[in-house]
């Protein structure tokens, strides 16, 4: 992985961005796209500064319906943000057009970049370091579902088909054991046992949205801590970022991933277990943080299924993990050769302990709903 760009001068003259390039650096946070930090003079000495990110499109097959999806949705929450009287430059991402008037640009490689306004002033976290941390990125995801609630729903494609859908998630996972393409699931069968044990969860969450139980929502489907923009200043989370997974889905599908990486006591890939816990503590801080925002507009299901949304989708993260390391590392980015697996372990670990700790996560968010007045 390249920390600069070979291209960066053709690239940003794409999105008319002339100029002498004072700085391009790699920003390492995600797991799929390549994404740096670009930095312009004009000659009079002001320097501007751009986020420029290769989308992988290995990953997203559909990389021109993903930018369409994106434009509808980020003109939609920076009318929003316009409207309360905020800060769109900052709250708000916005993809520059390419002199074509396209939403990217493709490299004579067949690279697709797009470039975006770099949020200043603020900054991304990779570890959940305090309840107040954690409380302010779930008030920043939850006001997002909000402000998407308008949103028409069928504008949106499916930027990655069955993203969440766990039946099929499950199916490729069984696929990836049987045929074992890396010839390591000798060196996992226990994770392997693990998640084929839990084949009847991954059917929960289809079967209530088949019923009609669980109602489909606009929603980011990637709610990573380190997809919150903070503010250096006041902590606050002020954008949420990474928006190509922006699509129909549940809202469990939110809480729950923000779960799976921000309840734990330890990084995703923390070797070792005996560092990793299911930290209710940090649980807690997120449902209040959540719910005070987007509580009142779930349903009685939906917050029947919190507490169980942070153990499938950990659950099913886990067995992404793990089907990728079987299938030899091609959709996640790795830094060596079990990096996959080890990821894999501290979600299983995790998943333990919250089914272990099922009946008071459950009670968490009946508190936290009662202390908010959310009665459903
Ligand atoms: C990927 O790109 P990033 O790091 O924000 C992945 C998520 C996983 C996450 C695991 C498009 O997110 O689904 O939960 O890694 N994104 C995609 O850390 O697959
Ligand atoms: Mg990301």
């Amino acid at each position: 992985m390249a920390d600069t760009i070979s291209n960066a001068k053709e690239i940003l003259s794409a999105f008319g961005i002339e100029g002498e390039i004072a700085e391009i650096k790699r920003i390492d946070d995600g797991h799929i796209n390549n994404t740096f930090k670009a930095e312009v003079s004009d000659g009079s000495g002001k320097l501007s500064r751009y986020l420029v990110q290769e989308l992988n499109t290995t990953v997203f097959k559909d990389p021109v319906a993903l930018m369409n999806n994106l434009l509808g949705v980020t003109a939609h929450l920076r009318k929003a943000v316009e409207a309360a009287g905020g800060d769109v430059d900052r709250e708000s991402l916005y993809a520059f057009p390419a002199k074509d008037g396209k939403p990217y640009y493709i490299d004579d490689d067949g690279r697709f970049w797009r470039c975006f306004n770099y949020i200043y002033g603020a900054h991304s976290e990779q570890r959940v370091t305090s309840p107040e941390l954690f409380r302010k990125a779930a008030k920043a995801f939850g006001r997002f579902q909000c402000l998407l609630a308008d949103y028409p729903i069928d504008g949106l494609v499916e930027t990655i088909p069955n993203f969440h859908n766990t039946v099929s998630r499950f199916a490729d996972f069984k696929a990836a054991v049987d045929s074992d393409l890396s010839g390591r699931a000798d060196t996992c069968r226990e994770e392997i046992a693990f998640a084929l044990e839990r084949e009847k969860d991954c059917s929960v969450f289809v079967d209530l949205i088949k019923s009609g139980e669980l109602p489909l929502r606009v929603t980011h489907n990637d709610t990573k801590l380190n997809n919150v923009m903070f503010d250096d200043e006041t902590g606050e989370g002020i954008c949420v970022i990474d928006l190509d997974t922006v699509m129909p889905g549940l809202s469990l599908y939110d809480f729950g991933d923000s779960i799976r990486f921000g309840a734990s006591t330890a990084a995703e890939d923390e070797k070792d277990l005996d560092k990793v816990h299911f930290s209710l503590e940090y649980f807690r801080a997120y449902a209040e943080g959540y719910l005070s925002e987007a509580g009142f507009a779930l349903t009685k299901k939906e917050i029947d299924c919190l507490a169980y949304s942070g153990k499938l989708l950990t659950l099913e993260c886990g067995m992404r993990f793990l089907g990728d390391y079987l299938n030899g590392d091609i959709y996640f980015k790795t830094d060596y050769p079990r990096h996959n697996l080890v990821r894999a372990r501290t979600q299983f670990k995790l998943v333990k302990e919250m089914e272990e700790q099922m009946p008071a996560i459950e009670e968490t968010v009946r508190e936290v709903c009662r202390q908010l007045g959310i009665e459903k």
